[in-house]
C-alpha cells in the first residue's frame, strides 16, 4: 500500500484531540460580516416551524447488504438507460420519481412496505416513470469523437411545493451565493449584537433550478453548463449565463450541441447549479458520457466501449462496460433521502449561524452504487471492464479487495487501471488499492479467473467517514461505509477469455502516434522534454472559520464554530471583497474587486485569464486541514508533482506567518483575495496569483505522480500541507508539443468564451473549483476565461455559437 508522507490531523481527529471544531489558517473571531437593510429576525425563527424534520436512520447496519443486483446498462439487459448518440437531437428530461435504492427487506418506520425512495434523475424524454424505477443513475450516453451531438435538457423537477424530497426543501440554503431565483437577501439582521446578522433562515419557495454540466468536456463556455447557466422548471427565470442554441430567452430547457472534439474519455454529466449542486446531485442528477474514438488503435480484446465486442458488440451481457457510480447516502427511518444540516440536525448541526442549512461536508452512512445501496454483481470467472465515477459529495474512497476488520475475502483480485479522468493510460497500472476523490473517474479491469462457483468478494473502502486529510489510519466503519459492493462468481468454469489481458508483461494500451502527448515527465515529476511553461500560477486554498474557540449560543442553540466557507486563492466566487458593514453589498456598489480582478460583464471579477495556447504550471498551495479535489473546466491537465511545505501554524518561520503578514495591516483578511498584486513580482517568486512565494518553505521531496495518475486528468487530489503542481495547456490535448510556445496551431476549434448575446461586454465564463460539492456550493470556486489567440479569428474556427452550438 502506498502511503503519503503526511501526518497532519484531519478535522475529525483534530476535534477528537482538542474538542474544537475546525481551526485552520486565518482563524478569526468574527469576520465583520454584517448587514443592514433587512427585516429583523426573531430568535424563534432560527428554525422553520413549518417543516417537520425527518428522523435520520442512524444505524445503517439494519439495512440488508448485497441483496440487490447492481444495475447494468440496458444494452446488457439492465435498467440503466443507454443512449448511443447519432445525428438527431436527444431529449433528456430531469424528472422526479421513485427508485428502489433499498432492498425489499427494508421496513419503513411508519409501516407498510418499502416502495422506493423519491429521487431526481435524467431520463430519456418520454420515459415512463413507473410507480417506481430500479435506479436514478444514468443515462449512459455513448458519443463518438468527431461527431457533434445535440441534446435538449428539460427541467421537469417541479417546485418546492410539489417535490416529495424533503432533503431538498429542508437543506436549500439561501445564505449561500446561490441561484436565488427569488432574489432574497442572503443575510438578515438578528436581535443580538454578536452576531448581529445571520444567514437568511427562510427556505426557498418556487420552481426548482437546475443546470447541466458535461464534466471534463472540451467545449465552449456557453454550453459548458456552469453554475450561472441554471434554469427553473416553469421556465420563468434563468441564470446570468444561461444559453440555449435556440436563443437565451428564459425557458425550462436548454439545447446544447457538444462538439465532441477531444480524445476518448470517460466523461460524466451532472448538475452544477450555483450554490445548489450538492443537493441536486444528491437527489440523483448524474449520468455518464462515454466519448469513444474509432480512430484510436486499441489492443486486441479491448473495445471502445468494453472488452471484446463491447457494449455494442455481440455479447453485451458479458463484454459491456460496467458503470460504477459510487455515492454515499443517508436515509430517514422511512427510507427517504436525508441530508444533514440545519440547526436541529442531531449529528451534524450547522457550525455557524451564517449558513443555517449548509454542512461543510456531507457524509452518508450507506454506500450506493448505480443507485442501489450495497448491491452485488454476478460475474463469470473472466475479465470485466469498469467505468467508475466518484459521484459523492465529499467522500474519498480507497477501494480494495484487501481484508478489513469486517470483511475477509477468500481471494484478493487486483485492480488494473486502464484509464484516468480523461482517457486511456499508455500502460495498465496494477493496484491493490484505488483512491478516488469526488469528481474523479477511473476505468479498470478486474479478472475473476480461477475463482470457483459461489465465491463472494466484497469491494472494501478504506477511506475515512470524514474529509480525507492524508491520514491512512482514519478509516470508514468496516461493516458499513467500509463496504461498497459484492461480486459473486456464478460460473467458475475455466473460460477461454480472449479479452485484453492487462497482466501480460509489457501490456500496452496506447503507443506511438496514439500515445499520450506528454506535458510532464511522470517518472521524474518535471516538465517533459521540449515543454516550456509560459508562466506559473501559485494559488492558495484557505478555510475561513468563525466563532472559535468558544462557539456561539443563539436561541438555546449552540454553534460550535467551524468553516464559514472555503476559498480558492482567498477569493469569493465573484472576486469581490465582502463589505464590512453589509454582506449583502456583494450585490451592489461600491464593488471592490480582489487584486488583479477584471470584470466579466456579468458581475464577476476574473483573475485566471490564461492565453489560448499557453502552457501554465498551476501550484495549488493547500493551507487547509483537508484534501481538496481541484477541477478545471475546459482544459485537461497532467499532474507534475506534489511537495510538502512548512505551514508553521502561526510560527514566525512558517509560510502561514509570511502569508498572513503580506496582507494590509499584516493580518489575514478573509476573502480579500491574494495579498499581493496578482501579477508576478519578486515577492511572489515571479509567479502569478498574488501570493508570497512558497518555495522557501518547501521541506519535502518532490513526489512524482503515482503511475495511475500519469494520464490526462481534470480533477486532482490536492493534499493539505502540500503544493500540488499540474501543467495545463490551454489548447486541445492531442496537439503535439513541437511548437509548444506561442504557436498559432495551439488553439481550440471554437472561441472559448463567447460574448453573451444582448449583454454588452459580457462573456460566458468557465470555472475552476473544488469538487467537494459542499465546498463548491459555498464559494470554493472561481470563474475564469481564456483569452483567444487573435491569429485565429472566429471565421477560422470550426464551431460557431448560434450555428454549431
Ligand atoms: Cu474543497
Amino acid at each position: 500500500m502506498e502511503k503519503f508522507n503526511f501526518t497532519r490531523m484531519t478535522r475529525r481527529s483534530f476535534i477528537k484531540a482538542t474538542g474544537l471544531a475546525g481551526a485552520a489558517l486565518g482563524t478569526i473571531a468574527a469576520t465583520g460580516l454584517q448587514l443592514v437593510d433587512s427585516k429583523r429576525v426573531h430568535a424563534a425563527n432560527l428554525t422553520d416551524a413549518s417543516f417537520t424534520p425527518q428522523t435520520p436512520l442512524e444505524d445503517s447496519t439494519t439495512i440488508e447488504q448485497f441483496a440487490q443486483p447492481l444495475p447494468l446498462l440496458s444494452v446488457a439487459g439492465g435498467p440503466i438507460q443507454t443512449i448511443v448518440a447519432g445525428a438527431s437531437q436527444i431529449g433528456i428530461s430531469m424528472e422526479e420519481f421513485r427508485a428502489r435504492m433499498l432492498p425489499d427487506s427494508f421496513a419503513p418506520a411508519s409501516g407498510g412496505n418499502y416502495d422506493g425512495t423519491w429521487v431526481w434523475g435524467y431520463l430519456s424524454a418520454g420515459t415512463d416513470k413507473g410507480p417506481t424505477r430500479e435506479t436514478y443513475t444514468g443515462p449512459v450516453l455513448v458519443a463518438t469523437r468527431g461527431k457533434p451531438t445535440e441534446f435538449k435538457f428539460t427541467n421537469n423537477l417541479g417546485t418546492t411545493d410539489s417535490t416529495q424530497i424533503q432533503a431538498y426543501t429542508y437543506s436549500i440554503d439561501q445564505s449561500l451565493h446561490w441561484a436565488n431565483p427569488n432574489g432574497v437577501p442572503r443575510y438578515v439582521e438578528y436581535d443580538t449584537p454578536d452576531p448581529k446578522f445571520i444567514g437568511n433562515p427562510a427556505h426557498y419557495s418556487g420552481p426548482i433550478p437546475a443546470a447541466v454540466h458535461l464534466h471534463g468536456a472540451e467545449d465552449p463556455a456557453a454550453i459548458d453548463g456552469g453554475p450561472e447557466s441554471w434554469f427553473v422548471s416553469d421556465g420563468s427565470k434563468v441564470g446570468k449565463a444561461f444559453y440555449s442554441k435556440d436563443g437565451n430567452s428564459a425557458k425550462n430547457y436548454c439545447i446544447y450541441r457538444y462538439p465532441n472534439v477531444q480524445e476518448a474519455a470517460p466523461l460524466w454529466f451532472h448538475d452544477h447549479t450555483l450554490g445548489a449542486t450538492r443537493l441536486n446531485v444528491y437527489c440523483g442528477l448524474a449520468g455518464a458520457y462515454a466519448l469513444i474514438d474509432p480512430n484510436l488503435s486499441l489492443p486486441p480484446g479491448l473495445n471502445a466501449t468494453g472488452l471484446r465486442g463491447g457494449a455494442l458488440g455481440p455479447n453485451p451481457s458479458d463484454d459491456t462496460l460496467v458503470p460504477l457510480v459510487i455515492q454515499d447516502r443517508k436515509f430517514d427511518t422511512d427510507g427517504q433521502l436525508y441530508f444533514t444540516g440545519g440547526p436541529d440536525d442531531p449529528d451534524n448541526p450547522s457550525p455557524t449561524p451564517d449558513h443555517l442549512y449548509w454542512s461543510p461536508e456531507f457524509f452518508g452512512n450507506t454506500i450506493a452504487v448505480n443507485g442501489k445501496v450495497w448491491p452485488y454483481l454476478e460475474v463469470k470467472a473472466q475479465r470485466y471492464r469498469f467505468f467508475l465515477i466518484n459521484g459523492s459529495n465529499a467522500r474519498t474512497y480507497r477501494l480494495t479487495f484487501q481484508d478489513t476488520a469486517a470483511t475477509v475475502n477468500s481471494a484478493h483480485p487486483v485492480i488494473w487501471q486502464i484509464g484516468t479522468d480523461q482517457g486511456y493510460l499508455d500502460k495498465p497500472v496494477r493496484l491493490t488499492e484505488l483512491m478516488v476523490m469526488p469528481g474523479e473517474r477511473a476505468e479498470f479491469i478486474i479478472d475473476f479467473a480461477g475463482l470457483s462457483d459461489g465465491t463472494k468478494l466484497v469491494l472494501n473502502n478504506l477511506g475515512p467517514d470524514s474529509p480525507f486529510g492524508g491520514d491512512l489510519n482514519d478509516q470508514a466503519v468496516p461493516s458499513t461505509t467500509g463496504r461498497v459492493m459484492q461480486f459473486v462468481v456464478v460460473s467458475g468454469a475455466s473460460l477461454v477469455d480472449t479479452s485484453f489481458d492487462p497482466s501480460v508483461a509489457g501490456a500496452s494500451i496506447r503507443s506511438k502516434k496514439d500515445a499520450i502527448v506528454r506535458l510532464v515527465d511522470p517518472a521524474a515529476g518535471t516538465l517533459a522534454k521540449g515543454v516550456v511553461a509560459d508562466l506559473t500560477r501559485s494559488l492558495v486554498l484557505v478555510e475561513i472559520a468563525k466563532y472559535e474557540p468558544d462557539g456561539v449560543n443563539l436561541d438555546g442553540k449552540f454553534f460550535a464554530g467551524g468553516p464559514a466557507e472555503v476559498l480558492v486563492n482567498n477569493s469569493k466566487w465573484m472576486g469581490l471583497r465582502p463589505s464590512d458593514s453589509d454582506p449583502n453589498e456583494m450585490m451592489r456598489p461600491p464593488l471592490i474587486p480582489v487584486n488583479g480582478g477584471v470584470a466579466d460583464g456579468v458581475g464577476n471579477w476574473l483573475t485566471e485569464l490564461p492565453k489560448e495556447g499557453d502552457t501554465e504550471i498551476w501550484e495549488i498551495v493547500n493551507t487547509t486541514m483537508d484534501a481538496h479535489p481541484i477541477h478545471t473546466h475546459l482544459a485537461q491537465f497532467q499532474l507534475m508533482n506534489r511537495q510538502s511545505f512548512y505551514l508553521g501554524d502561526g510560527a514566525p518561520d512558517g509560510y502561514q506567518a509570511v502569508y498572513n503578514g503580506s496582507f494590509p495591516g499584516s493580518e489575514f483578511i478573509p476573502a480579500y483575495g491574494p495579498p499581493l498584486s496578482y501579477g508576478p513580482s519578486t515577492a511572489s517568486g515571479n509567479k502569478y496569483g498574488g501570493n508570497p512565494d512558497v518555495s522557501p518553505f518547501l521541506d519535502g521531496d518532490v513526489l512524482p505522480p503515482k503511475p495511475n495518475e500519469a494520464g490526462w486528468k481534470d480533477t486532482v487530489l490536492a493534499l493539505p500541507g502540500y503544493v500540488t503542481r499540474f501543467v495545463v495547456r490551454w489548447a486541445a490535448t492531442d496537439l503535439g508539443i513541437k511548437n509548444n510556445s506561442n504557436a498559432a496551431s495551439l488553439r481550440y476549434d471554437f472561441i472559448p468564451n463567447d460574448a453573451i448575446p444582448g449583454r454588452s461586454g459580457a462573456i460566458y465564463d468557465y470555472v475552476w473549483h473544488c469538487h467537494i460539492v459542499d465546498h463548491e456550493d459555498n464559494e470554493m470556486m472561481r470563474p475564469d476565461a481564456v483569452v483567444p489567440d487573435p491569429r485565429t479569428p472566429l471565421a477560422a474556427r470550426k464551431f460557431k455559437m448560434g450555428i454549431d452550438y
